[in-house]
């Protein structure tokens, strides 16, 4: 009997929102094309696909009018259904967008009442995360922004939203919740402007906290692609500073709406790269794919979405190893990052490095003139996504 080498395992990670494929395919033009599916419903679903864990906003579980007695039934029935499913909780986060309240943001309203909201209704949904198990929690602050920047001075939003995430570590702690925080960014939809529009701008942010060690980030594919930007570097410059708390992946074309769709759908090469970084590196946290079914399809193509995203990740993982063991892309590697002509290494500063490195002379030249087989070596890449290597 052959095993399927692309089957998704537990220990792959891999996680997906209860708003995800929960998603009923409404959008900004139509009314939802599939049945919305129960809490318990979708954990069923994922165990039948093969997910290892589950994601929630509070209020994709609990209903934002539920008493505190409604919550509690609501959230044992969910962590008895994921037991069933087999299925892990490891990340919450809150809804801070859907409520009319927060049609101003939550945190960097101008409204204190508003912002003091956002902050309880944070606190609620730490307070069902760590019910049901849940380590991390992704803030994404998707009214945080303006149509008019007349509404407020920007580096005011930028203190208060430091106020609210720092309240908000306090809570946990105090707690002993134990969560660490991944802010996740996004250029723009549903505002115009949203503040903190790459990965880059949290991580400028996060050093100026109270409690910088318990703040990462979440960075998601569509949302670098909104900007334009190159998700792997952004993946990289979090992981290098040990901020890679959590990450979402998915798809988007560069320059278009809010799309979401199945991870590597839309820039396979793209995916390939950032796959491949979080495999070399040992990235160890939950692959979770925030993304959702095309509008077209039904329960079935839910599936087939889900599958998609788990599979294309483990082929393009696949696809990373053969590429590490290609002997041509390796020894081209080695050749391209072999140094050309003698020279003083950077390294400490002192006053003797210093002066050896004005004194020494380069044939600038010769440098320029070197050729970099970049083109064979991307070509050979190509080659093994396209399956002819
Ligand atoms: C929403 C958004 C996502 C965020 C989710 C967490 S909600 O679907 O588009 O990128 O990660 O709040
Ligand atoms: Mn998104
Ligand atoms: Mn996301």
């Amino acid at each position: 009997m052959t095993t399927d080498p692309f089957e998704p395992r537990p220990e792959h990670k891999f996680s997906f929102g209860l708003w995800t494929v929960g998603n009923p395919g409404r959008d900004p033009f139509g009314d939802p094309v599939r049945p919305r599916l129960s809490p318990g419903e979708i954990a069923a679903l994922l165990g039948e696909v093969g997910a290892w864990g589950v994601n929630l906003h509070d209020n994709d579980l609990v209903p934002i009018d539920a008493t505190p007695a409604e919550r509690d039934r609501i959230v044992r029935d969910f962590g008895q259904a994921c037991e069933r499913h087999g299925l892990v909780v490891p990340m919450v986060t809150t809804n801070l967008f859907t409520d009319p309240a927060f049609k101003d943001g939550a945190f960097t309203a101008n409204d204190p009442a508003v912002r003091a909201l956002g902050v309880q209704k944070a606190m609620g949904a730490m307070d069902i995360g760590a019910q049901l198990g849940a380590k991390i929690l992704v803030m994404w602050g998707g009214r945080e922004g303006t149509e008019t920047d007349g509404c407020r001075r920007p580096d005011v939003a930028i203190q208060r939203l430091r106020e609210a995430v720092n309240f908000l570590c306090e809570y946990s702690i105090s707690n002993k919740y134990d969560y660490r925080f991944a802010l996740e960014a996004k250029p723009n939809e549903p505002r115009s402007d949203l503040y903190m529009a790459t990965t880059g701008a949290y991580l400028g942010f996060i050093p100026t906290l109270d409690h910088p060690e318990l703040v990462g980030v979440n960075p998601e594919v569509a949302h670098e692609h909104m900007a334009g930007l190159n998700m792997t570097h952004a993946v990289a410059q979090a992981w290098e500073a040990g901020k890679l708390f959590h990450i979402d992946l998915n798809d988007q074309v560069i320059g278009r709406y809010d799309q979401d769709f199945r991870f590597g759908a839309a820039n396979p090469k793209a995916a390939f790269w950032l796959v491949k970084f979080l495999e070399e590196v040992g990235y160890a946290g939950p692959r979770h794919f925030d993304a959702h079914a095309y509008r077209t399809e039904g329960l079935e193509g839910v599936k087939d979405f889900a599958r998609g995203c788990m599979r294309t990740y483990l082929i393009l993982k696949d696809k990373a190893v053969r590429w590490i063991a290609d002997p041509e892309i390796s020894e081209l590697v080695a050749e391209l990052d072999r140094g050309s002509q003698p020279s003083p290494p950077i390294g400490q500063y002192s006053d003797a490095t210093a002066r050896a490195l004005r004194e020494h002379r380069f044939d600038r030249q010769a440098l320029g003139a070197r050729e970099l087989a970049y083109e064979r070596l991307d070509q050979l890449t190509i080659e093994i996504l396209l399956g002819v290597r």
